[in-house]
């Protein structure tokens, strides 16, 4: 369901603007708006959820989706394996950096990344 408090449903919407790079029945892929690296894409359930400690096994279809899609997104903007790969990454909590607490999923590449992250 929609919530008309959380960024990203609104986003999912169509109420606020974003670039969005991928659509379908399940999730929506659009640019962050303060990106971290040549290409940061966010990929976003349209079912609201807050985190990642919400993943049920009812989810499990949507949870699998976002990878996949994830995956689709990155070699779509030219992110393969082996033009320098790519980062996926969801914050769970705000102890390590979430900030909208409306499940998504981090697409970042473009740029050399060290490990472990800070
Ligand atoms: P996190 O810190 O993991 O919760 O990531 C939230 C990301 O969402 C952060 O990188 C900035 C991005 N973001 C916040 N508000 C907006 C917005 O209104 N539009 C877009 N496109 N991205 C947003």
């Amino acid at each position: 369901m929609t919530r008309t408090d959380c960024i990203f449903c609104r986003i999912i919407a169509g109420e606020l603007p974003a670039t969005v790079v991928h659509q379908d029945e399940i999730c929506v892929a659009f640019r962050d708006i303060n990106p971290q690296a040549p290409v940061h894409i966010l990929v976003v359930p349209r079912e609201h959820f807050a985190s990642l400690d919400e993943a049920t096994p009812e989810r499990r279809e949507t949870l699998g989706h976002l990878l996949v899609t994830a995956a689709r997104v990155a070699n779509a903007e030219g992110l393969t394996e082996k033009r320098g790969g790519y980062r996926t990454v969801i914050n769970t909590g705000p102890g390590v950096g979430q900030s909208v607490f409306h499940l998504h999923l981090h697409v970042l590449g473009g740029r050399p990344m060290s490990w472990p992250p800070g």
